[in-house]
């Protein structure tokens, strides 16, 4: 079974092991293909840095640190260095087990690789279990406009989540460079033959609205055969973790299930969804997202542990099937 999905960092990544680890304890034969978010990527100390890339690359791989980023074991001499230069960003820090990795990438981009051919190499030694891929090969990063001290300026995201924790109000997120970007190769192709494709709790706006920003992958996933499932980020009101709610605000949309829902829309009403799952906190949800024209189920949504992440897996598996089969009787 074939299954692509559209991941930013923490919720993607583990909801992606979540799957994967469901379908190695079920003999489930299923191919995965993450679509990776790079609108977080950034030049830093002259490496290009892949937050979301690493950061699922890293979970799949057993070796994310505790924090949902970088590398576990982790130590941060080379980083205490950078800084007593003066370079480097004292609020951003980058760990030498996780700078082993941002060399490697900057290395074999300079060497003239793709991203998609340097992420491909480097799973080589993580063996996810997925193939993992960026959502283009060009270069997109994510700006936001804000105001401080009565003068708008547009800051890199991660200068705004990390050092302002995303405590400025956000004008505008700017996509710098997507106008221009392409899928990476294998992408369209991956959505197209997928039996099922699934937007997993990462951030609707940063992350997975990214991804859909690049030009041809909104499409391609509008024009996908296999069904569209999507996992709320947003439980009772509040984004998992993450700033989620601080991204929806600036866009005008609500921070709840079933707001994130419509803001994704059903497919057959011009988005992109056909299923959605919430927590049981949110079951009054379903009613009016199935209006809305999107099958709609409540579950525990917390990845707590292994196996509420397998039961969310399991329960994206079934809803997808059902749609599968509901809409052949069509
Ligand atoms: N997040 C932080 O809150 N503080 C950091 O110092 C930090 C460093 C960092 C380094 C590499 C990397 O891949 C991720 C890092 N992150 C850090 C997390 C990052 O902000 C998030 O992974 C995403 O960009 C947002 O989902």
């Amino acid at each position: 079974m074939k299954i692509v999905l559209l991941a930013g960092g923490v919720g993607g990544a583990r909801f992606t092991r979540g799957l994967r680890d469901l379908g190695r304890a079920e003999g489930l034969d299923l191919d995965l293909t993450v679509v990776v978010n790079t609108g977080d990527d950034l030049w830093l100390d002259a490496l290009r840095v892949c937050p979301d890339l690493d950061t699922v690359m890293y979970t799949l791989g057993g070796v994310i640190g505790d924090q949902g980023w970088g590398r576990a074991g982790e130590s941060t001499r080379v980083t205490a260095e950078l800084h007593a230069y003066g370079l480097g960003w004292d609020w951003f820090t980058l760990g030498d087990l996780d700078l082993g990795t941002h060399v490697a990438r900057t290395e074999l981009l300079r060497s003239g690789l793709p991203l998609s051919a340097v992420t491909a190499r480097l799973c080589e030694r993580w063996q996810p279990g997925a193939t993992l891929l960026p959502m283009s090969d060009d270069e997109v990063e994510t700006w936001v406009e804000v105001e401080a001290d009565g003068e708008v300026t547009t800051i890199h995201f991660e200068e705004w989540w990390v050092r302002h924790r995303a405590a400025l109000p956000a004008r505008r997120f700017l996509q710098r460079g997507v106008g221009g970007s392409r899928p990476a190769p294998g992408v369209l192709e991956a959505i197209g033959a997928a039996d099922l494709v699934v937007l997993p709790p990462s951030n609707p706006v940063v992350s997975v609205g990214t991804i859909l920003g690049v030009p041809g992958i909104r499409d391609a996933v509008r024009a996908a055969r296999a069904p569209v499932v999507g996992v709320s980020p947003i439980i009772g009101g509040a984004p998992v973790r993450g700033m989620a709610d601080a991204c929806l605000t600036a866009i005008g949309v609500e921070t709840s299930a079933r707001a994130v829902a419509e803001h994704y829309g059903a497919r057959s009403a011009g988005g992109v969804l056909d299923g959605w799952l919430v927590d049981d906190a949110d079951a009054d949800a379903v009613a009016p997202v199935r209006a809305a024209g999107v099958e709609a189920r409540a579950l525990p949504l917390l990845m707590a542990d292994e196996a509420t992440t397998a039961a969310i897996a399991r329960a994206a598996l079934d809803l997808g099937r059902e749609l599968a089969a509901s809409r052949t009787r069509h």
